[in-house]
């Protein structure tokens, strides 16, 4: 077995007594208290999910098993040379917290070479998919398409599963589905906007470095992708991806429905389509620009003419967030280093200081600051990725890292099928005392 394996069921055996001890001596202790604009409201700020992943403070940002963003990633080991960790050293501290030596990140790395090889009818699925289907389209069904492969749920039919073992099989599926996804995602960029010239994966490279190398990109992509993937993993359990890759899950469905239906909500604009919202809306406005550099009042005039025909600014304001996204500040340190002088980072920093003002002044805003998705795009763009459509299918692969930990826990500790109660308006006028 694994070391990762072995150290995950140590973390497991571990954990299982706390949470058997607050079920079943304080599973009456109160919460919390739902009010009626939390139930109109989509459940906002409700304490009602369970997870030790990660944790999203409203003002100081996310937080992966304990740590901030830049103590992750320093901590953890890098390939040489490089100034960001391997995504698969990573994935073994979400899953148990601990930071691996090199030698265990290194045994991650070729654990996941080993399983990466894309199956042929992927491949032939995504050919025959209409050339109009949007990237998150092609990835969702991609991923849905290897259901087939599940040892979860072939360990279900074969009455193997328990509610002891069920992790090993949540593991072992999240294992094969975050090895293969980003060849997956290169395939699908280069068959849909490189002539369909694809690229083999290269045997020697990290999960970043062959992503880089099948796209195509050349360093300093590979570490752009760590950066990326690892930013955009997790971020609690509220969030629609993960939430809905948790509750599918829920319900015994393996990995590969559950990570599928979490794509699916991620492809939304008030989600991880706002990345490509973003750079579509600074096109724009270079476009109208003509070339002509703006100053903070032209700026001003667009952010406005922009809510006043009803949309939302892309890239800011936040469900939980507080104040300025920290995965936005990563990576506007990583282009302050890298790409001072662009001319879409100039813009982007214009927006900083123009936009928090207006939303503020509009007073709607909980949250006038900018999320992770307002920085992300400049970043792919400056790099040579410039088709825009592809950037969610990034965040996509990113996210899976933080929602398959999450469900191998879930299994691992046993969480019942999620059913929160539903009311009815006339439930809702008795309890505000309203009388029609
Ligand atoms: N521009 C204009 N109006 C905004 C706004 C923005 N960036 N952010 C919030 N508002 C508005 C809301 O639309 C809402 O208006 P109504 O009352 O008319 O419906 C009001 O302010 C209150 O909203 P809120 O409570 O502050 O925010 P929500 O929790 O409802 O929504 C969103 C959070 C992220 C969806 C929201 O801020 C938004 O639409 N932002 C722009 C899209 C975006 O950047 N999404 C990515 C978020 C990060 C993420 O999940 N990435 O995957």
């Amino acid at each position: 077995m694994s070391t990762l394996k072995e150290r995950l069921r140590k973390k497991i055996e571990e954990h299982r007594p706390r949470i058997a001890r607050l079920n079943k001596e304080f599973s009456e202790v109160k919460v919390g208290e739902v009010n009626i604009g939390q139930v109109i409201g989509g459940a906002r700020d409700i304490k009602m999910l369970l997870t030790d992943i990660s944790y999203l403070d409203p003002i100081e940002g996310i937080r992966f098993r304990g740590k901030t963003i830049e103590e992750t990633m320093e901590m953890l080991p890098k390939p040489e040379g490089k100034d960001y960790p391997y995504v698969e050293a990573f994935w073994f501290f979400l899953l148990t917290g601990d930071v691996p030596t090199m030698a265990e990140a290194l045994e991650v790395v070729e654990d996941f070479k080993k399983r990466r090889a894309l199956p042929q009818y992927v491949i032939h699925l995504l050919r025959d998919m209409p050339c109009g289907s949007h990237p998150m389209a092609m990835f969702s069904a991609a991923i849905v398409s290897m259901q087939q492969e599940s040892v979860f749920a072939k360990a279900y039919s074969k009455g193997e599963f328990t509610k002891t073992n069920s992790w090993e099989f949540m593991y072992e599926d999240s294992m094969n589905i975050l090895s293969r996804i980003p060849s997956i995602a290169a395939y699908i960029y280069r068959m849909k906007f490189k002539s369909d010239i694809i690229i083999e994966a290269d045997p020697n490279l990290d999960l970043g470095g062959n992503f880089a190398h099948q796209m195509g990109l050349d360093a300093p992509y590979d570490d752009v992708a760590r950066m990326y993937f690892i930013l955009h993993s997790d971020h609690e359990s509220g969030n629609v991806s993960a939430h809905t890759t948790h509750l599918v899950a829920s319900a015994l469905s393996d990995a590969y429905y559950a990570l599928s239906a979490g794509i699916n909500g991620l492809a939304g604009p008030l989600h991880g389509l706002a990345n490509q919202e973003v750079l579509s809306w600074l096109l724009d406005v270079r476009e109208k620009l003509g070339g002509v550099k703006p100053t903070e009042e032209v700026m001003k005039k667009f952010v406005l003419d922009t809510l006043d025909a009803g949309h939302v600014i892309p890239g800011f304001g936040h469900a939980v967030l507080r104040k300025t996204d920290p995965r936005y500040t990563s990576q506007r340190e990583f282009c302050l280093k890298h790409l001072p002088n662009d001319e879409l980072f100039a813009y982007v920093d214009m927006l900083y200081h123009v936009v928090p003002d207006i939303l503020l002044a509009k007073g709607k805003a909980k949250n006038p600051w900018p999320n992770v998705d307002a920085q992300s795009g400049v970043i792919q763009w400056f790099y040579g990725l410039r088709e825009f459509d592809f950037y969610t299918v990034l965040f996509g692969v990113g996210r899976a890292i933080g929602v398959l930990a999450n469900i191998t826990w879930d299994r691992a500790l046993g969480y019942s099928i999620e059913r929160p109660k539903s009311v009815t308006t006339e439930m809702l006028e008795e309890i505000a005392g309203i009388k029609n």
